[in-house]
């Protein structure tokens, strides 16, 4: 069975159901756990939507071990996330863009098979202007139940079980791929549950439109500088056609305009990125790695212009990588860009 072959209106729970039921051994545990994931959304979206009157704008006054300064709602996703899902009974531990080290299951709870890293709230510049956000999750499997270690979510993206993002827009959407193609539910308030709006999501091969912050353009390498200058060059350019640029500034509002009618994202890596050491802006296992999974399921591309990301093997939990994923024929383009130097 594939997400296609599910009506409109199917609701999350119910589809589930039918998905996994044919995966021997895992599939309760998967399904309990998407539950979970599916809740938590829902209470982040309640506090997105309520914004102010939640009281959940604004600063925290600290910053992540990366150094970024955080909001009050990356800390109160954060703590949605973990209370949600420390008792399922599915994890035997979670990684967030939010904590040092992983978060390992308490031992008074049951423990399970599977690993879970988030970004609780992508986008977070956005929240404050009630711009989108998202959240986005990665599932792969527990080396050790018992015992859980930072190394043990060093795993290539390839070997994710699923992924998904919530898109906190002006609707509620989750986009999840269980590894056959994409599908895509809209949260229902009314009724307090996910239901399938989207079967079967398809990033088309073509596309004229890229995302990119052009903010940083004077720092770009030469493969990207002459790709947004041929795109910019439009009809009387080299592509001999318009394109059109979009920046939500939060990847999910990007990547999902993507899956609904094409397009590339791009956070290349720059000299202002080299000058201080770092890989790229976007983290490898909660951000690059389930977005690239769900572009590759959508028949896209995802790569970082030396290999493709769900290839790339981490060797540190908030490792950062460099992304361009999209319609195939683009970002193959920008590969060969980027081969010839
Ligand atoms: P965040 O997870 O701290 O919100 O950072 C990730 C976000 C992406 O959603 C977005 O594409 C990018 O950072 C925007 O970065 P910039 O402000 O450099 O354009
Ligand atoms: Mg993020």
């Amino acid at each position: 069975m594939s997400p296609t072959d599910h009506p409109v209106g199917t609701t999350l729970t119910r589809f589930l159901a039918h998905e996994l039921a044919q995966r021997e051994g895992e599939h309760r545990a998967i399904e309990t756990l998407l539950a979970g994931v599916a809740r938590a959304c829902q209470r982040v979206s309640d506090l997105v939507r309520r914004g102010e009157l939640a009281g959940v704008l604004g600063a925290a006054g600290s910053e992540n071990v990366q150094g970024e300064d955080q909001k009050k709602l990356d800390i109160i996703a954060n703590d949605v996330f973990i209370e949600s899902l420390e008792q399922c009974g599915s994890l035997a531990a979670m990684a967030s863009e939010e904590m040092d080290a992983h978060y390992p299951i308490p031992d008074a709870f049951t423990k399970g098979d599977y690993l879970i890293a988030f970004d609780p709230l992508d986008g977070s510049s956005n929240i404050d202007v009630n711009g989108s956000t998202g959240t986005i999750f990665s599932i792969m499997r527990a080396p050790d139940v018992r015992v859980a270690t930072d190394q043990d979510f060093l795993q290539p993206g390839r070997d994710q079980v699923c992924a998904g993002y919530c898109l906190y827009s002006s609707a509620t959407m989750l986009v999840l791929t269980l590894g056959n193609g994409v599908a895509g539910f809209t949260l229902d308030d009314s009724a307090g549950e996910f239901v399938l709006s989207h079967p079967s999501m398809r990033v088309p091969a073509s596309t004229s439109e890229f995302a990119i912050n052009a903010a940083y353009q004077r720092h770009w390498y030469p493969a990207v500088t002459r790709y947004i200058d041929e795109c910019v060059a439009g009809e009387s350019g080299a592509r001999g056609r318009d394109f059109n640029m979009r920046w939500a500034g939060s990847m999910v509002g990007d990547v999902h305009r993507i899956l609904c009618r094409g397009g590339v994202f791009l956070y290349p890596m720059d000299a202002k990125l080299d000058a201080v050491g770092q890989q790229g802006k976007l983290r490898l296992l909660y951000e690059a790695n389930p977005m690239g999974l769900l572009v590759e399921q959508a028949g896209g591309r995802a790569h970082t212009g030396t290999m493709p990301i769900l290839d790339v093997v981490p060797d540190e939990l908030h490792q950062r990588v460099p992304v361009l994923m999209g319609s195939v024929e683009e970002v193959d383009r920008l590969v060969d860009y980027h081969q010839r130097g």
